[in-house]
């Protein structure tokens, strides 16, 4: 998991990771010297998350260079974006250089939950970090705000630290998770497979088009970008004669939606198929033989069990 932490120069940084990550005390890392350039760690949170940590030294000839020649190395895959600012400085150069950081991450990472903003030094006398809050998020669009988590606190009197390892908690907790939700997944594909004779089936996530789980395992491919099915005014057509059909049976209508394609090769058939919402299945049958598609269409239907605990599965995860 790589962290990345900027701001400007003697905001603390370097004091909060030494001090949360490598156990040190804060008197041990008072007199630390201003960081040069990217200074990179690697350490294993609790024994489970290896955390590669990416300390920016704030001074402003690095800065230049962050976003500059460095940008797509310094920005790019990050998942623990943290800003942080002394509670003392309230000046006009602050605002600029905090959505310059803010814009970055977002334009390279965009699918990032929460960029943390750790306002520092409030033990200090002169603090102002209500000011200091009021200065970053004076008009800030609420698209915007939303993604921002901000925590006044105190590397001296460890509040820092405390936030840090609770952030990285949750993500520890989160990737458990998400962990135990994909091997349920994958087993799911695999009866699904079991019960169609041979059927592969890949699960794409719609919001990414990746591929969340399959029974060809892991593999990558273009990301499916079958966003959405639309086919409206056939849709619309298929309906009308649907709704005559059930009138002369003297059936009940209930609502059509389009969530299924099929395919043909001359071998194969190909299915997609929206579920709900949230993930696309892609299924390529075996061969052509009735029985090989039947038992596809019938898995695939929401009325059987597996397919409702796949439904389940997905409804409660944030994969
Ligand atoms: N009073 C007080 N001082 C702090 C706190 N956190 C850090 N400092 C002091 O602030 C100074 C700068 O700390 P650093 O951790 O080196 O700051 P930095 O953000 O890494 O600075 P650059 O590497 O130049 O970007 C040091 O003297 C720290 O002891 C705090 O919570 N309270
Ligand atoms: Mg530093």
């Amino acid at each position: 998991m790589k962290l990345l932490i900027l701001g400007p120069a003697n905001a603390g940084k370097t004091s909060l990771l030494k001090t949360a990550m490598e156990n040190s005390s804060f008197i041990a890392v008072e007199n630390l010297p201003p960081t040069r350039g990217i200074a990179r760690e690697t350490y294993l949170f609790r024994g489970l998350l290896e955390i590669s940590a990416w300390d920016a030294g704030g001074q402003q000839k690095y800065q230049d260079r962050y976003y500059g020649s460095q940008e797509e190395n310094v920005f790019s895959s990050v998942d623990l974006p943290i800003y942080m600012v002394d509670a003392l400085t309230v000046d006009d150069t602050v605002r600029p250089a905090f959505d310059k950081f803010v814009g970055k991450i977002i334009e390279k990472n965009p699918n990032i939950s929460m960029i943390y903003v750790f306002i520092n030094k409030i033990d200090l006398p002169d603090a102002k970090e209500e000011k200091v809050f009021e200065l970053l998020t004076k008009d800030l669009p609420s698209e915007i705000h939303k993604r921002l988590s901000f925590t006044p606190v105190s590397v001296k009197q460890g509040s820092a630290q405390q936030k840090l390892i609770e952030i990285c908690d949750k993500i520890i907790e989160q990737r458990i998770e998400n962990m135990g939700k994909l091997n349920k997944l994958r087993s799911i594909v695999e009866e699904f497979k079991a019960n169609t004779g041979g059927a592969d089936f890949i699960l794409f996530n719609k919001k990414d088009g990746l591929i969340i789980t399959s029974t060809l395992g892991k593999f990558t491919t273009q990301t499916l970008q079958f966003i959405t099915f639309q086919i409206s005014a056939l849709e619309s057509n298929v309906h009308e004669i649907y709704m005559k059909v059930m009138e002369l049976r003297n059936q009940k209508v209930t609502p059509l939606s389009l969530n299924t394609v099929v395919m043909e090769s001359a071998s194969n058939f190909v299915f997609a198929k929206e579920v709900e919402g949230k993930a696309t299945l892609m299924i390529v049958t075996k061969d052509k033989k009735l029985e090989s598609v039947m038992k596809v269409v019938e898995i695939i239907s929401d009325t059987n069990p597996i397919y409702e605990k796949l439904i389940n599965i997905l409804e409660f995860s944030n994969i």
